[in-house]
């Protein structure tokens, strides 16, 4: 099903005529998509309408202030499916098969959004899906909270990495400024998810580090963690842990080799001009070009780490 596409003007004035919303983030939660549903269900009870929230997971710990500060909300039957920040279907997770082809409108932000909804408001150059939502708000002139500054900047700060990752843009920083004229601790929130560690991901890491080996005149670096190790750490503590070997000063492909019940699995990162997609296409995987994955069933971890490193070999030497 074709979307039909939306401006900012027009997705706020499908949410003036519309009321008992019922706001969709996706599967495995992430500050944006919460942080764009939260701050629209704020902003339209804000504006006296119905609106409530659902996701197929559980959110992690980290993100449930959100849920506090937003005016109390009777139940009702929803009438008005919403996404915020799903690129796919798919990405509804088990919600997908019952609400999957009832979505009214997607607001998004992903260059790869494949059209489920009846209506799409996508902004493929935003660093945040929170960006859109801010925009869109202000639109419709509902009453920003510091609450909903708090859950956008949230959103936005998460999805740009901190400000770091290219997506960022002089938009991205003019609606963050906006939002920092709001009441909220925003350098607590940016040392929450950007710098604290759990003592287990220290230790985690600590292991890691010790096992780094390096390849191609120090141009390659490669560690390896266990089904083991990684079940010393949360999942979302997890997180990260392929972008580690990719920090070191003078590697420009890192690899993280993840133990599987089958096998192994390379996570490869580029920091050069190296098409990391390319080298793990010819394993069967991929991903993009500066981030990308393959496995190797039913092989020692020896052997896998010889095949994906004499793939890097072709390409560093
Ligand atoms: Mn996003």
């Amino acid at each position: 099903m074709e979307s039909v596409k939306l401006g900012i003007k027009e997705a706020a004035e499908f949410l003036r005529t519309h009321d008992e919303f019922l706001i969709f983030s996706h599967a495995n939660p992430d500050g944006d998509t919460l942080g764009c549903a939260y701050a629209l269900c704020g902003a339209l009870r804000g504006m006296g309408k119905k609106a409530k929230n659902i996701c197929a997971d559980e959110m992690s710990k980290r993100y449930m202030f959100m849920k506090d500060g937003l005016p109390a909300q009777e139940d009702f039957t929803p009438a008005t499916f919403v996404t915020v920040d799903v690129a796919d279907r798919k990405l509804l997770g088990s919600l997908g098969d019952k609400y999957g082809s009832k979505i009214d409108l997607a607001i998004d932000h992903h260059v790869s959004h494949v059209d489920f909804a009846k209506n799409l408001c996508c902004e493929p150059n935003a660093a945040a899906a929170c960006q859109t939502v801010y925009k869109i708000i202000k639109e419709l002139g509902a009453p920003i909270t510091d609450r909903i500054a708090e859950c956008l900047y949230v959103g936005i700060s998460t999805d740009s990495g901190c400000f770091k990752f290219s997506c960022t843009s002089p938009e991205t920083h003019l609606i963050a400024a906006e939002l920092l004229h709001y009441d909220f601790d925003f350098s607590g929130l940016n040392y929450i998810f950007f710098d604290m560690k759990t003592k287990e991901r220290i230790a985690l890491e600590e292991q890691l580090y010790r096992g780094i080996e390096y390849y191609c005149n120090g141009k390659c670096a490669v560690v390896s963690v266990t089904t083991e190790q990684m079940q010393s750490v949360d999942i979302e503590d997890g997180n990260g842990i392929s972008t580690i070997p990719r920090q070191i000063e003078g590697v420009e492909v890192g690899v993280v080799m993840k133990q599987r019940t089958n096998g192994w699995k390379a996570s490869l990162r580029s920091n050069s001009s190296v098409d990391v997609q390319k080298i793990c296409s010819a394993f069967g995987g991929g991903g993009h070009e500066r981030a990308a994955g393959c496995s190797f069933n039913n092989m020692s971890l020896e052997d896998a780490k010889k095949m994906i490193v004499s793939e890097i070999e072709k390409v560093l030497s």
